[in-house]
């Protein structure tokens, strides 16, 4: 009696997991954390966080020729490189958002005609194949003999309470970067490198800049060019209290200060730098800066990858620092005994949540007091799935609606 009884709860119990699994199934449009804010988020302790991955390029060339690489289907928008290749295997490693399926060569043959054809990529690893009728042609873009990354810039945002938690707007500190590196005698190394940085939105109070240090560099290979940009700088929309770069010898890395950043001109008063709708400046309003950076002796790609440009926050006396997860501060020891962090990996809270991202596309920052997961809706599946589920949610896409436009940045005033 009592064995059929506990039979039949084990059944009910069976039914009542089947039904819950089936509605969740059903829900999942739904978005199944809709209610959960980022900040009580379950992230698994051993996710990184990281939204790229390095793939190599195995580019067969029956003959010498101009190629380009593009994560776009139209070879137009996402240029990772272009350059020429010679007879042979050519090893090229871009840097590609996690998830890419495919790559997009580009390349002119000996009748003038172009052709763009499609590489899929599988674990980590793609084949392109040049065929002989293709010719060295003149570059098509000005990033001729340039490997570049983020192809569509990338972004930095961050949460500036470190080490509280902060309310996960993901806009304290928010900016855009791109990196470009000038291919040395193979494409294995690098002569030169141009960094591009703008600060589209500060959306916090305290006293941080952005500082940017090249994990594992020597300081002393580094040159700031001088023959076309004084102080190896362009700046687009100078600030009134004027932008300058400055070298910091903190350690034998290169590290970087960028001092203000912001302060457009054209900006409102706003509280707020762009984080509040009506009171933005526009986006080509921002003050945008690119450091040149000759090497005296080349230095292999493997040393530059994206992994290794460490986008930081500093405050005024640089006693407090903010990097992305598991990188340890430049000017201070990291203190793991700090209440409610990580006892293993700098800049993770106990419950592996991060203070900044670094997302390999530019994407529109959300508006103050939103919570990020709120805005970008499929964010939390795929932090708390470990980056398995929705690894393309800072892609907007209106089938599934994957946003709330309410809750974004929109660049106009
Ligand atoms: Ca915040």
């Amino acid at each position: 009696m009592n064995k059929s009884i506990t039979h039949l709860s084990l059944v009910v119990a069976i039914i009542a997991t089947l039904m819950t699994s089936s509605c969740v199934t059903q829900d999942e449009g739904k978005i199944p954390s809709e209610d959960k804010q980022t900040k009580d988020l379950k992230i698994p302790l051993n996710f990184d966080w990281n939204m790229s991955e390095e793939i190599v390029c195995e580019v067969n060339a029956e003959t010498d020729a101009t190629i380009s690489l593009y994560l776009d289907k139209e070879c137009k928008e996402d240029l990772l490189t272009e350059t020429n290749v010679t007879p042979g295997t050519n090893r090229i490693e871009i840097n590609a958002p996690k998830g890419t399926k495919a790559i997009y060569t580009k390349y002119t043959d000996n009748k003038n005609q172009q052709h763009q054809q499609e590489s899929t990529v599988e674990s980590s690893k793609s084949t392109v194949n040049v065929p002989n009728d293709a010719v060295i042609a003149v570059p098509e873009t000005n990033y001729y003999n340039t490997l570049i990354y983020p192809a569509n810039w990338g972004s930095v945002m961050f949460e500036d309470l470190f080490p509280a938690l902060g309310d996960y707007d993901f806009n304290d500190y928010v900016m855009n970067y791109q990196i470009y590196l000038d291919y040395g005698t193979t494409k294995e190394y690098a002569r030169s490198m141009r960094m591009s940085l703008y600060v589209n939105a500060i959306g916090g109070s305290l006293d941080y800049e952005p500082y940017v240090r090249i994990i594992g560099s020597d300081a002393s290979n580094f040159n700031f060019e001088t023959t076309y940009h004084p102080n190896g700088l362009f700046i687009r929309n100078n600030t009134k209290k004027g932008v300058s770069v400055d070298k910091v010898a903190a350690t034998n890395e290169l590290v970087l200060h960028f001092k203000n950043m912001h302060g457009n001109p054209y900006a409102n008063a706003a509280s707020f730098y762009n984080t509040v709708n009506g009171n933005v400046t526009k986006i080509d309003e921002l003050t945008q800066v690119t450091v040149y950076l000759n090497f005296k002796e080349e230095i292999p790609i493997t040393e530059l990858k994206d992994k290794n440009i460490d986008i930081f926050l500093a405050n005024g006396n640089r006693s407090k620092e903010i990097h992305l997860r598991g990188i340890m501060p430049v000017f201070n020891q990291y203190d793991f005994t700090q209440k409610g962090i990580s006892k293993d990996v700098p800049y993770a809270s106990e419950n592996n949540l991060v203070w900044a991202i670094k997302i390999p596309r530019t994407i529109r920052h959300i508006v103050e007091k939103a919570d990020f997961s709120k805005a970008y809706t499929q964010f939390a599946n795929w932090a708390t799935s470990g980056g398995y589920e929705n690894p393309n949610w800072y892609i907007r896409t209106n089938n599934p609606l994957n946003y709330d436009a309410n809750l974004l940045i929109r660049w106009g005033r």
